[in-house]
């Protein structure tokens, strides 16, 4: 038997409703995840989350390099959209949203902590530089299935799960429990789409619920 885990992506006040750098209908992924999270702990699948965790002067944030939020720039020799400062370290908007179920969660993954480099990934840095401990403490324990949900589709939750696939995860993603910035209108949807091309499989909660 191979273990499963779940992996929570960035479920973070700043991606919802009145936070700074807000997803469309970010807080309707809390109950898919308070859902999928009862599920998992019927079958003790192990539970975890990634946090977007930026120090206050990080290199993503518009106001660092005195631009415009949401143009374009480069970062380090990488391509990088300028951000509003958001999921600044120990800030309430960088907290877990007030109703995810936080008790069930056994280990938080932070990343985005260097300043120079931005980290959609909660497996590497977008320069494939450094890694999180997430790969070796997944390993650690057996798991070698994820589910993913979370935010943002189109940045963290895709980016995640193209790691994952290239190290070598089955990855199950949970696409009500995702939505995305969409920058430009089909972001989500060609996200989705280049997932699966990848390797992901796609799930609605009911359908996860349903096959397995
Ligand atoms: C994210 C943009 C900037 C995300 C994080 O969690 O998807 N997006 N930082
Ligand atoms: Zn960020």
């Amino acid at each position: 038997m191979t273990a499963r885990a779940l992996l929570l992506v960035d479920l973070q006040n700043d991606f919802c409703a009145g936070g700074a750098l807000s997803v469309p209908e970010g807080d309707s992924t809390v109950d898919v995840a308070n859902a999928l999270i009862e599920w998992c702990q019927a079958r003790d699948i192990r539970i975890v989350a990634s946090q977007d965790w930026h120090p206050a002067n990080h290199g993503s944030f518009a106001s660092v390099q005195g631009t415009e939020p949401f143009t374009q720039g480069t970062l380090d020799g990488l391509p990088q959209t300028w951000w509003p400062d958001h999921c600044v370290q120990h800030s309430e908007g960088a907290e877990l949203h007030p109703l995810l179920n936080k008790k069930a969660i056994e280990a938080v993954f932070y990343k985005g902590e260097n300043p120079t480099i931005d980290s959609y990934s909660a497996f590497f840095d977008n320069g494939h530089r450094q890694k999180t401990a997430l790969d070796s403490w997944l390993r650690e324990r057996g798991v070698s299935e994820l589910i993913v949900m979370g935010l943002a589709t189109d940045y963290c939750v895709k980016f995640t799960t193209l790691d994952a696939l290239k190290l070598g995860y089955d990855v199950n993603v949970i696409t009500d429990g995702c939505r995305g910035v969409n920058l430009q209108p089909q972001d989500s949807a060609r996200a989705f789409m280049e997932m699966a091309t990848e390797g992901a499989t796609l799930y609605t909660l009911d359908d996860w619920r349903e096959t397995q």
